[in-house]
């Protein structure tokens, strides 16, 4: 971790249910892959799923179950710090710090705010303002890169925004960092719908393709994936979102050309696109699951993961946050 030519990352997920594989892809996977270009901060971001109605116990228990399938995914304990947002302070403290030079207009425009607030019918103040806790969690650590999904990109921006508007009316303090988004897998949509985002909340069957499905479970969720009735092979987003979105998971899994892809599928039905999409998804998922099992067996070593990862950044946050302080005339 104490390489200063690397670059450093940082990135979370929120857990608030069973993860899938537009977590995966959009991603884990990424992180997993570059994980030795980078100094790496991975966060589960468990501040982040209080932002709407949690069970204390499951909430507990999706904690732990996010950090053993970070490791399972093949993150490692080296080059990785791993852990729990709410066990470092300084994540709350700096979110207080730049609710007071965010203005609450920014945050009323975002569209993963607009979304979620439509769908209860009391909006909290944490929905509001999670991105301010989001741009907090990445400008703790000097973030260069924040690799996520496409519906992540506005709230990096907004990141950018509030760490400049800070370092404007305070003076240098924070590192403007840049979203990574991979080109393939970045918006995985519901195998129900592929014209929604594969999400873990507001899960149905037959919706998301979670990591820990059993590979039977899987199968028949993408084998009764909603396509259309062209029996066409194309990446056509616009015209045939469903066929798309098979093609899509395909490609960031295999890391095929859009060529390769249709040359592999052009003509055979829609029932073989789903069978070659079926076992690319088991042969990924199989290995993550077993060492998640394996790994599940000893709970000591879950938490011992966490308490490590922590106390390895802590400090990074603390200073990061103390320079904050300083430079807003709250301490010498
Ligand atoms: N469908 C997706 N396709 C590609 N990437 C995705 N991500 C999420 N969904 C997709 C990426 O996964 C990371 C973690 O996401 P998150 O936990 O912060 O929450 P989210 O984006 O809000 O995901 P969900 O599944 O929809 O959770 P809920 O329903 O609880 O809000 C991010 O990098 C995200 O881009």
């Amino acid at each position: 971790m104490n390489n200063n030519q690397k670059k450093r990352v940082f990135s979370g997920i929120q857990p608030s249910g069973n993860l899938h594989i537009g977590n995966y892809l959009g991603a884990l996977k990424n992180w997993v892959a570059e994980q030795h270009k980078y100094e790496n901060v991975f966060c589960i971001v468990d501040l982040h799923a209080l932002t709407t109605p949690q069970d204390p116990a499951v909430l507990y228990q999706k904690t732990r179950e996010v950090t053993l399938l970070y490791l399972a995914a093949g993150l490692s304990r080296e080059h990785c710090a791993i852990f729990a947002q709410s066990h470092i302070a300084a994540h709350s403290e700096l979110t207080w710090l730049l609710n007071c030079v965010t203005p609450i207009g920014w945050l009323e425009r975002m569209t993963q705010y607009k979304d979620k607030a439509a769908k209860q019918e009391s909006v909290g103040t944490g929905l509001v303002d999670y991105p301010v806790l989001m741009a907090a969690d990445i400008i703790l650590y000097d973030t260069h890169y924040v690799p996520v999904g496409e519906d992540q990109r506005q709230h990096v921006e907004l990141t950018r925004d509030i760490a400049q508007r800070f370092n404007h009316l305070y003076g240098e303090t924070f590192v403007l960092p840049e979203v990574l988004i991979p080109k393939a897998g970045a918006r995985i949509k519901g195998m129900d719908d592929p014209t929604a985002k594969m999400s873990k909340s507001g899960d149905k069957q037959g919706h998301a393709l979670h990591l820990l499905d059993p590979p039977d479970v899987l199968r028949k969720s993408i084998m009764r994936a909603t396509t259309d009735s062209l029996n066409k092979i194309a990446f056509d987003k616009e015209n045939q979102p469903g066929v798309y979105n098979l093609l899509n998971i395909y490609q960031a899994i295999t890391g095929h050309s859009e060529e390769e892809i249709i040359a592999e599928f052009d003509g055979k039905g829609y029932g073989n696109l789903k069978k070659g999409v079926t076992e690319a998804v088991i042969a990924t998922l199989e290995p993550i699951q077993k060492r998640y099992y394996e790994m599940a067996e000893d709970p000591a070593y879950i938490e011992q993961a966490l308490k490590e990862g922590a106390d390895r950044v802590r400090p990074i946050a603390e200073h990061r946050l103390q320079v904050a302080q300083k430079n807003m005339g709250l301490r010498k």
